[in-house]
């Protein structure tokens, strides 16, 4: 085409669109790149933050807002290519919520699904449903959708978790409701440890006189630290480390044999000291906290050091290599479960 036609064609077109637009209508063929990639596009970066200074505002927090007050007290660790979203990827949201001794975090249930990650303190409690998690560090306790939850603090230390919702999926999908309790701590239901002693063993109570019996979709609500710590450890004993993860373990829901919730995966990592993985890359958007020891991640060729409780986030498809000082344990949230079921999910390993 001469360049007359060419300038000819665009004038044109930029006039169509100029008519078009006032009723919302606009041309594919000018956008179909960047609907349409070869690759994930995403707009979160990989960032990760120090601990101690998220704590540090936390604890000023403390000082000036009642957990009861601000209903829940939680910094919200907001991904920065994500900016006013309250969103750590694309489909999650993360937070570091803190309950300081006697207080509490009213009860309430919404379509959001939340895991905790106890990050410090001893005592502390979730209710679900009326029945009390108490909480040691480094367990993970989930309020599945929709589950009655309230928070308190009878230890004498503050307690801090990181919380992980599923926020940006159920915003994305407009299905969101939520719902207040008439009273700030729901009704004991059942005695704490019901929980675990019915369905933490890989076992569940059968009744006489029933031909079925019907189990909640998530039945267990409590991963202790004790447990998977020594599952990881059993591994890493009997197993060479995966190449790309290191030894890894996923958290199930008993009653699917898949992800702990239907929104959000987690699973924990053992790289020993020393390891270093392959790159890998994975479309899913995750979240990683430290454990146990020291190392560093290479996201996209960025390197993070990594400390204790230091929370880092890898963005879908970016790659990633994790090398281990020491004995480097992490705990991982992510979409992963949302992508298999809408058979998206793949992995690139190098
Ligand atoms: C929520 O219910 C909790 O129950 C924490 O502790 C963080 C962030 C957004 C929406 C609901 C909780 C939350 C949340």
């Amino acid at each position: 085409m001469s360049e007359s036609l060419a300038n000819d064609q665009n004038a044109q077109l930029a006039n169509l669109y100029d008519q078009m637009r006032p009723s919302h209508l606009y041309p594919l063929w000018e956008v179909l790149g960047a609907l349409v990639t070869p690759t994930p596009q995403t707009d979160a970066v990989a960032v990760r933050w120090s601990y101690a200074d998220v704590r540090e505002y936390l604890m000023r927090a403390g000082d000036l807002i009642s957990a009861e007050q601000a209903e829940r007290r939680v910094i919200i660790l907001e991904n920065p290519g994500l900016e006013g979203q309250s969103a750590i990827t694309p489909r999650l949201y993360a937070g570091l919520q803190l309950v300081l001794p006697g207080e509490i975090a009213p009860c309430h249930r919404h379509s959001q699904s939340a895991l905790r990650f106890i990050m410090e303190g001893d005592g502390a409690y979730t209710a679900v449903d009326g029945e009390k998690a108490f909480m040691k560090q480094y367990d993970l306790i989930l309020t599945p959708n929709w589950r009655w939850h309230d928070h308190g603090n009878p230890s004498d230390r503050p307690v801090i978790w990181l919380d992980g919702l599923d926020i940006p999926t159920i915003r994305a999908l407009d299905a969101q409701f939520a719902e207040r309790l008439d009273q700030p701590s729901h009704p004991e239901t059942f005695p704490a440890g019901t929980n675990r002693a019915s369905f933490g063993r890989g076992l569940r109570p059968l009744q006489a006189g029933s031909q079925r019996i019907e189990t909640v979709r998530e039945p267990l609500f409590h991963y202790p630290y004790a447990e998977w710590r020594a599952a990881l450890a059993a591994m890493a004993q009997s197993d060479r480390p995966d190449p790309h993860i290191g030894h890894a373990l996923e958290f199930l829901n008993p009653a699917t044999g898949g992800a702990v919730m239907p929104t959000i995966s987690a699973h924990v990592r053992l790289l020993p000291a020393g390891f270093e993985t392959r790159l890998r890359r994975s479309t899913e958007g995750a979240i990683f906290t430290v454990v146990e020891g020291r190392g560093e991640v290479e996201i996209d060729g960025e390197v993070f050091a990594l400390a204790e409780r230091d929370v880092v986030v890898v963005p879908s498809w970016k790659a990633a290599r994790w090398r281990a000082t020491d004995t480097l344990v992490l705990f991982a949230y992510s979409d992963r479960v949302v992508q298999e079921k809408l058979c998206l999910y793949r992995e690139s390993c190098e």
